[in-house]
């Protein structure tokens, strides 16, 4: 049967009777059935990707990519009236992910697949997401994202088991969503849910009763931590993911033949940052359980886990006191006991201990001691782990540390969400490079090709009114297509700096109020999320969206500069934004961010990158040259001295520039205090002159006079064209089947 039979069959009428939903079931039942039909992951050793996060985005079009259909689906829909970006809007967004960490997962769960790789994912089914976001009174609110349908790519299997904690047993089940290959295998990302949840407990926005855990323990990723409940409640849920994970994990392998102590073969387990470091000592419980020796059980976990590191930041470097493992899951506490003391028999740095002198479990040395692999996401980052941050461990393992640059698909990242892109790609290129992606760097023989550039500028200019009309639609704004397109769009957090970006803003708004006109207008967008309990997040978010009301309300500015706040920034926004994108801000604070992959995915959409020289920033600079990127900023080195020496000031700055003086005095100036909260924008004032923990004041001359440079750079159409030539050409380098294949090569092995 054809795809036009099997739909008609399942609406049960003509595809032009049937509304946009009904359409939209219809094909993910059909798309469901087509997956399930495909070959699947074999061979002995099977990777395991264990994550709290997976930012899968929505599936249908990404799906039937993958599985070859989609044009064909696009083009008998049209055929019949209907448009197949009306059907995908019928599709809930799931917010499984927070950002980077939990978007790479997925892609990377694309390139396993599409390279025939025996892998799965592993992680938890919240039933709300992170949360979605809401703007009122210019502030963010944040309410449930429920995106489980009777209809969703959620398989319910017979998986089930008993997980043990303090004082109770809850039930778990297992639920699949199929992972399609392009062209190629289908593998599966199990997310494990508890029987006993209960959806009605939330009460105001994300409010529920933190103590019920068998009703509260699948409802949302990264509950509030800013008490204890909400700290316990984080290990159930991590406790309760790799408890899962790892039975799972042993009856499948000991399916294939494991005897359990050649687990290594059967096994490798990718552990993503440090919310699934747990699985070590369940492993080592269960192994001891089934009748295993504690030293060898302790060697053959040892050989199958490998461990990626994110972060550098402190805080996010997850550390717990044994306290909340003996109310949650004393059974780990004496297996941690004996990781520790063993330990402490071979090392008299105290550094390296894992359970340290206030009785705080540091997660990731578990990870270090007793996994066979440390990764760091991109060079610098790897770099400064081996120099710095990790170098006590690095001493001890120096053949354990390796980089492996992050990557993005190109399925989801091209193909998908930039047709205009891929149309002229194709139709310069060939196709070849949909799965080599190497093959872009051939774009290079077109640099001085008139025509291709103007075609270039030409998708720019479509994806760019595009983005306006969906703003419009979406958001009431209405934004200048032909005014550069400057975006940053990613997680709010200080290190990145969109505090730094909104101080520019008010920059050129009081350039503007005074006479210096921009050549081209100027569009700022905004697209983040804030973590709920992060309160100066929270006031970075409402100091840029106090600036869209005052500056997109001044009839003398506006015509100059927009600033706009995208709501909800999500995978299906990202995937808007991207497209439309002139200028991918990457200003984070050298030597914090550990890749980006918001960099990686404007590059590719033909951005010009303005940004600092860290993470993935300095190896896109590396291939796109100095011509083709604006770099400024101190550099990391220069960073890590000045939090070693504890020498920066942010006042001086403050006092010395008057650029600095003005844009900072005018967050509780009288204008934003008109439409503004004054504790808001005051806390945040007084953070940017006491603490600025993330530099911004020490960086904001050289980002000015950066963007003043790449405002003058756009105005040459023909040059900036190249710049986007040439960025797309070199992004070869970061598509996820690389990285994946790197993972492979050097880690799995499979
Ligand atoms: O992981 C991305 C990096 C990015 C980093 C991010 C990340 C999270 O999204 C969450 C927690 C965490 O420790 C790190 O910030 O730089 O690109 C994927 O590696």
């Amino acid at each position: 049967m054809d795809i036009k039979e099997k739909l008609q069959q399942k609406l049960g009428k003509g595809i032009v009777e049937a509304a946009d939903e009904e359409i939209y079931y219809a094909l993910l039942e059909i798309v469901k059935e087509l997956a399930k039909g495909k070959e699947r992951g074999s061979g002995k050793k099977k990777l395991y990707y264990i994550s709290a996060e997976f930012l899968i985005g929505k599936l249908l079009s990404n799906n039937m990519i993958n599985l070859g259909i989609y044009d064909e689906v696009r083009d008998l829909l049209a055929e019949n009236g209907k448009n197949i970006c009306e059907i995908e809007e019928a599709e809930p967004e799931p917010s499984l992910g927070n950002g980077g960490l939990g978007r790479l997962a997925a892609c990377f769960l694309d390139s396993v697949a599409t390279l025939g790789l025996h892998g799965d994912g592993i992680g938890l089914n919240y039933h709300l997401g992170l949360f979605r976001q809401k703007f009122e009174n210019r502030c963010q609110r944040e309410t449930a994202n429920p995106w489980i349908e009777e209809k969703s790519w959620l398989t319910r299997t017979e998986v089930t088991y008993p997980v043990t904690f303090k004082g109770m047993t809850l039930n778990s089940r297992m639920y699949d969503i199929e992972v399609t290959g392009y062209n190629n295998i289908t593998n599966k990302l199990h997310l494990f849910d508890v029987e006993t949840v209960d959806e009605g407990i939330v009460e105001e926005g994300i409010t529920f009763d933190k103590e019920d855990i068998a009703r509260n323990l699948t409802l949302f990723l990264y509950p509030d931590d800013s008490d204890e409940d909400g700290r316990l409640l984080r290990i159930y849920q991590q406790y309760f993911m790799i408890s899962n994970g790892a039975r799972l994990i042993l009856d499948e392998c000991m399916e294939r033949g494991c005897n359990l102590y050649d687990l290594p073969d059967y096994a490798v387990i990718q552990i993503n940052d440090t919310h699934p470091t747990m699985v070590i000592p369940e492993l080592i419980r269960l192994l001891m359980e089934r009748g295993m020796d504690m030293d060898d059980a302790i060697d053959v976990v040892s050989r199958t886990c490998a461990y990626t590191n994110h972060t550098i930041l402190a805080e996010a470097l997850e550390k717990w006191p044994v306290e909340y493992f003996k109310k949650v899951a004393p059974q780990l506490v004496p297996i941690i006991e004996v990781l520790d003391d063993k330990i402490r028999r071979k090392h008299t740095d105290e550094r390296v201990y894992i359970i340290d002198k206030n009785d705080t479990v540091h997660m990731a040395h578990i990870d270090i001691h007793y996994g066979f692999s440390v990764n760091g996401v991109a060079s610098l980052h790897s770099e400064i782990l081996k120099k710095n941050e990790l170098n006590h461990f690095y001493k001890i393992y120096p053949k354990k540390f390796n980089n492996k640059t992050n990557g993005i698909t190109f399925r989801r990242w091209l193909l998908h969400c930039n047709p205009l892109l891929t149309g002229l790609l194709d139709n310069v290129l060939g196709i070849d490079y949909h799965l080599d992606s190497g093959k872009l760097e051939e774009l290079m023989n077109f640099r001085e090709d008139k025509d291709v550039l103007e075609r270039l500028l030409e998708t720019k200019r479509e994806n760019k009114k595009a983005l306006c009309r969906y703003l419009k639609e979406t958001q009431g704004v209405e934004l200048n297509s032909d005014s550069i397109f400057d975006i940053q769009a990613k997680r709010l957090h200080e290190y990145k700096r969109q505090q730094m970006n909104a101080l520019y803003v008010i920059h050129k708004y009081l350039e503007i109020k005074a006479g210096k006109f921009p050549a081209i207008p100027i569009t700022v967008i905004f697209g983040a999320k804030a973590a709920p309990a992060y309160i100066i997040a929270k006031d970075i978010i409402h100091l840029i969206l106090c600036l869209q009301e005052v500056i997109n309300h001044n009839p003398e500015v506006s015509p100059y500069l927009q600033v706009v706040m995208v709501e909800n920034y999500n995978v299906t926004k990202a995937e808007k934004l991207i497209p439309a994108c002139d200028i991918s801000e990457q200003i984070s604070l050298a030597s914090k961010e550990a890749s980006g992959t918001g960099n990686m995915k404007f590059m590719l959409n033909g951005a010009v990158t303005l940004g600092t020289e860290d993470g993935a920033n300095v190896e896109i600079h590396h291939l796109v040259g100095d011509d083709n990127i604006f770099v400024f900023g101190a550099s990391s080195d220069e960073v890590i001295m000045h939090y070693e020496k504890k020498d920066y000031v942010s006042k001086d700055f403050y006092k010395r520039n008057k650029d600095i003086k003005e844009a900072v005095d005018f967050i509780t100036g009288d204008e934003m205090l008109a439409v503004g909260n004054k504790e808001s924008l005051t806390r945040l004032k007084q953070e940017l002159l006491d603490k600025d923990w993330f530099m911004t004041l020490l960086d904001f001359k050289a980002y000015t006079e950066k963007k003043e440079e790449v405002l003058k750079a756009y105005e040459n159409r023909s040059e900036w064209a190249k710049k986007m030539l040439v960025n797309i050409a070199k992004s070869g380098y970061f598509s996820s089947d690389r990285a994946i294949e790197e993972y492979n090569r050097d880690i799995w092995k499979l």
